[in-house]
């Protein structure tokens, strides 16, 4: 096997005989075999959208598919190899409405074995062709592998938004191109550096269509203050990144004496009015960031929806009560459509729930996306024309398990009293339940939500610097991020492609990311990798 895609890659180098992150090597066949299928199925688009036809439900399945291939989301065989077929049926399927004359790829006319071994040995052989065509330029391949892992981020977010009923053929028109482009061998360096900006901007219009999706289904979150003190009584925790998920359940769970727990990523979704306000048995947050999870998941006395990223192995002390989602699988676990959550509730209903009463109910604020920000932004210039604001620093991205990544507490614990920390994504579960107090009314910590809310980070970016007739890169803001999976790989080229400077990175550099290729984004862009608290936040107020 051979992947590179996150930040826990063996060694730092990538995965060869097992993952990391628990992926075996036939899953990582099954994989390789989609994502060659997605290929082909995207140059019969490609093809075909230069011929009018566009079908926002390939696009939409298109999506899914690769997003279930995205780190910690699905290790199911069987649902890779339903998602091979489905992917070489829709192919066909768009080829009928196409001239029939027309010549095909490889990947084009692929058609997939009738046994998994067969199955498994087709994607080895589809990988070994992929790398062998990365072997004449090193630099190349690491950049055809930044876009292959930036567009499983696009997956994602077109995914969300489209459960929405959200669509934009300019996302669905690069996905198809650039997943097509990955065969070409006519690209120069030059070239590919291209279409990984233009990534970042259709990522950048990916999580703006999710946006609109979000705040337009269920209101512009507020800031709201969630309990981290569970209450008595029967409980569900649901965890991942997907709205329609939380209020497929809440529906289905109102009135029936059960309290819904969000876990992860989902505590911003406690800021979104109409899910808060109107199921108030949406309650509290449990846990902390995704890594957690098998001593919380353990602990929690309820069942456990996965609706997205990120899944780890399930032991067996709690495996039976946890419920998959979407494009996410596990082996055994089992698979729900959202419409009919039954046997989570069964499961909820039969178990003790919370007993104990606690003296305190410890609570965090979420809900400090744009709208709310710039609701304030008045007071906020004032407070940075007199000086009391001195710096803003934008402290989020994904967490992990390695202890390199405390530096990001310490980070934020050494922040001075007269700067305000921005976050958003699971990284904030470092330092989320931390009282910085605030400036002048202004909280020193804001939530601003998980991580496709980079969006509504980069909105208020904008709406600052346009308020002080700058750019971005003029404020007195600096971006401290930590990347695990391949969302953070199409924030990141969403932020170059923005122009943005000097982001430091951490808590290592991506394994694909070659040497040459990160010198050209450290001259460009100054981006760094982080050093220590002290020296970084010393280089971030001193500039
Ligand atoms: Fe390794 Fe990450 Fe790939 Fe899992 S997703 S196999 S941990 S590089
Ligand atoms: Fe986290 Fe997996 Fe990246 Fe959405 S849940 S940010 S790591």
């Amino acid at each position: 096997m051979f992947c590179t895609q996150c930040e826990q890659t063996t060694r730092g180098e990538g995965c060869f005989i097992w993952g990391a992150c628990g992926k075996s090597p036939d899953v990582d066949a099954l994989q390789d075999l989609l994502t060659h299928a997605l290929r082909g199925l995207a140059e019969v688009a490609v093809t075909a959208y230069r011929h009018g036809v566009r079908q926002a439900k390939a696009g939409h399945f298109a999506c899914e598919a690769l997003f279930a291939t995205l780190t910690n989301v699905n290790f199911d065989e069987d649902r890779f190899i339903e998602y091979i077929r489905e992917t070489v049926e829709l192919r066909d399927s768009l080829k009928t409405v196409l001239p029939a004359d027309l010549e095909w790829s490889d990947v084009a006319i692929f058609q997939p074995a009738d046994s998994l071994e067969k199955l498994v040995q087709q994607g080895k052989d589809a990988e070994y062709n992929f790398i062998s065509q990365g072997t004449g330029d090193v630099d190349v391949f690491s950049l055809k592998l930044t876009v292959l892992y930036g567009l499983k981020g696009i997956a994602a977010y077109a995914h969300h938004a489209a459960e929405l009923g959200y669509h934009d053929d300019r996302v669905y028109d690069f996905f198809y191109d650039a997943l097509a482009a990955l065969g070409r061998r006519d690209l120069d360096l030059n070239d590919w550096v291209q279409i990984a900006l233009k990534l970042g901007e259709i990522n950048l219009v990916a999580m703006e269509i999710l946006d609109a999706a979000n705040t337009e289904t269920y209101g512009h979150p507020v800031p709201t203050q969630v309990p981290i003190t569970p209450r008595p009584g029967k409980a569900i925790l649901i965890s991942g990144h997907d709205l329609a998920d939380v209020e497929a359940l809440l529906q289905q769970t109102a009135g029936k004496g059960i309290d819904v727990y969000t876990h992860g990523e989902l505590l911003p979704a406690h800021g979104y009015p109409k899910l808060k306000q109107k199921y108030p048995h949406l309650y509290g947050h449990y846990g902390t960031a995704w890594q957690n999870q098998t001593r919380e998941f353990n602990e929690f006395p309820g069942p456990i929806v996965m609706t997205t990223n990120c899944l780890m192995p399930p032991k067996s002390s709690y495996r039976d009560r946890v419920f998959t989602l979407g494009a996410v699988g596990y082996p055994d676990l089992k698979h729900l459509q959202r419409q009919d959550l039954t046997p989570v509730i069964h499961i909820a209903s039969a178990m003790a729930g919370f007993t104990e009463k606690a003296a305190d109910i410890k609570t965090v604020t979420t809900g400090f996306a744009r709208n709310a920000v710039l609701s304030v932004a008045d007071t906020v210039i004032e407070a940075v024309k007199q000086g009391k604001i001195r710096h803003f620093f934008l402290v989020g991205g994904c967490d992990g398990a390695k202890t390199e990544r405390g530096y990001y507490t310490e980070f934020v614990e050494r922040v001075p009293d007269d700067c305000v920390v921005l976050t958003l994504a699971c990284g904030k579960f470092r330092f989320f339940d931390k009282d910085l107090g605030d400036i002048g009314g202004i909280p020193r910590l804001m939530d601003v939500g998980q991580c496709n809310d980079a969006y509504s980070a980069i909105q208020i970016a904008l709406a600052l610097a346009n308020a002080f007739d700058t750019d971005v890169n003029q404020l007195p803001l600096s971006m401290v991020l930590s990347w695990y999976e391949q969302k953070a790989v199409s924030i990141l080229l969403t932020l170059l492609y923005l122009g943005i400077q000097n982001i430091r990175l951490g808590p290592t550099l991506p394994a694909f990311i070659s040497p040459k290729v990160f010198e050209l984004l450290s001259q460009t862009y100054h981006l760094q990798k982080i050093t220590t608290p002290d020296e970084d936040l010393a280089a971030c107020l001193n500039r």
